[in-house]
Parts: C-alpha cells; structure tokens; sequence
C-alpha cells in the first residue's frame, strides 16, 4: 500500500507537476523494475491518465495509438472521460492503451479512489491475460495537493490520473508457499469477507469445511473490504 501510494505521488511530481514532464514509459519502467522488491505480491503497477473526450483526439495524436476497451482490445467508443494507461511496469505492459474504467472492477475502484484519496481495492475478479484470480489496488493521483478537509467533489476535480497494481494471487501465493513448505502439506485459502455471511474465494482450492483450520486476520489498508486467510492440513489419501 505505502509504496504504490509513494508511485502515485512520484507521477503527481515528475509528470503533473513539471512542464515538460520529467517522466516517461522507460523512466517508469526503469524505476518500477528496480524498485519491485518493495511490492513482493504485486504483478506490476501502472499509471493510467485522466482524459476527457473533448481532449481524445489531441491525446491519441500525441501517444500515437487509440484508446482501446479491456475486454475487447477495439478502439473505444464515446464516453465522456477515459483513464487509459500510459506508462507501465514491463510486467503488466499489455495493458498500455487500454481504458480502464472499461472493465467494471477497475472502474469501480477508479471512482472510488478519486472520491476518498484512500488507496482503495477490488474484490476478487479474473485478471487480463493471466485469467488468475486477483485483486486490483487503485490509489489517485491528483493535480496539486490536495487538503485532507478538501470535499468529495473537489477531490473527484482534482484527479488526474490513477495509480494501480495487480495482485496476482494465484501465482505469487503459489510461489511463495513453495518457497515456504519444501513438503506442500499446507492449505492455504484467502477469503473476500466484506460480507461475512458469502465470503468470497480469492486464493486456493476450497476443500470440506470441517472447522480445523487456522484463521488469521489480513489487512490490506482499505478499510471497505476485509480479508481472511485460512491454514489447514492437507487432507490423507
Ligand atoms: N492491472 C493489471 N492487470 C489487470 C488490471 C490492472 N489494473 N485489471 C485487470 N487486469 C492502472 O487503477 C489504475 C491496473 C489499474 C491501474
């Protein structure tokens, strides 16, 4: 949360707050890279730019492509603002050019972010191109400081951009259990429980419920969504 939250303000600075813009894909890919053992469960981070339609022609002109839809990959059609992604951690660079308040989850956490200034999550949802399991951060990036007393609406004014990153929890939890358990004989589960009566699977195969497991608290900083993890042993065969 603290370094993605540190990214949104490296772009305020260097690109919002400079004229030319002190960064560019390949600085934000340099950085990004060599600053990834800050953020060990995140696929890669991404920075997506507030446009207006009024502004798409002159935008598109300037980056040399169109702004395209998530799902479809198809130049997008009329809304009144879009966030495509400019810059990316080479990880995830698939999503440049991509509008994402196109695909639900991103788009909810987009209008989120900008109305609290908080570093906001996703529920669990499939993401692009590795189809795993995952949940997508999103803090704003705003135009000038703005004051922690400022309004709802102001704070929705002042956004320029987003600032995001994806946990891939299939495989990065995956990687770090084998890391941890040479011998595989524990069972991990991560649950969406932000409505407790249907916790939603974010990580692991789920397995009978016989109540011998082990829960532990997670908190990922965003106060609207709670999380789980269960520990079992693996069942004998
Ligand atoms: N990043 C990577 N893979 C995804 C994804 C995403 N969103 N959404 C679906 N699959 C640029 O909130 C702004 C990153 C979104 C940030």
């Amino acid at each position: 949360m603290n370094h993605v939250h540190a990214l949104a303000i490296l772009v305020s600075t260097f690109y919002v707050g400079r004229h030319p813009s002190a960064l560019n894909q390949d600085i934000f890919a340099e950085y990004t890279a060599r600053t990834a053992f800050e953020r060990p469960l995140i696929t890669g981070v991404a920075y997506a730019h507030r446009v207006f339609h009024h502004e798409r022609e002159a935008f598109e002109k300037e980056q040399g492509w169109t702004i395209k839809t998530m799902h479809s990959k198809e130049p997008s059609p009329v809304h009144d603002e879009y966030a495509p992604t400019i810059f990316s951690q080479e990880t995830i660079g698939y999503i440049v050019s991509l509008d994402m308040m196109s695909g639900e989850e991103d788009r909810d956490n987009i209008l989120r972010a900008r109305a609290s200034g908080k570093g906001v999550l996703t529920g669990p949802f499939r993401l692009l191109k590795s189809n795993h399991l995952g949940v997508v951060l999103t803090f704003a990036v705003y135009k000038e400081d703005v004051q922690p007393k400022a309004t709802t609406e102001e704070k929705i004014n002042a956004a320029v951009g987003y600032l995001g990153g994806a946990f891939d929890f299939e495989s990065l939890v995956d990687n770090l259990l084998v890391q941890l358990s040479k011998n595989g004989d524990i069972l991990v589960n991560v649950y969406d429980i932000t409505n407790m009566s249907r916790p939603l699977i974010m990580y692991g195969i789920e397995d009978r419920d016989d109540g011998l497991f082990h829960v532990s608290p997670l908190d990922f900083g965003d106060p609207f969504r709670k999380h789980e993890m269960r520990c079992r042993l693996a069942s004998k065969v």
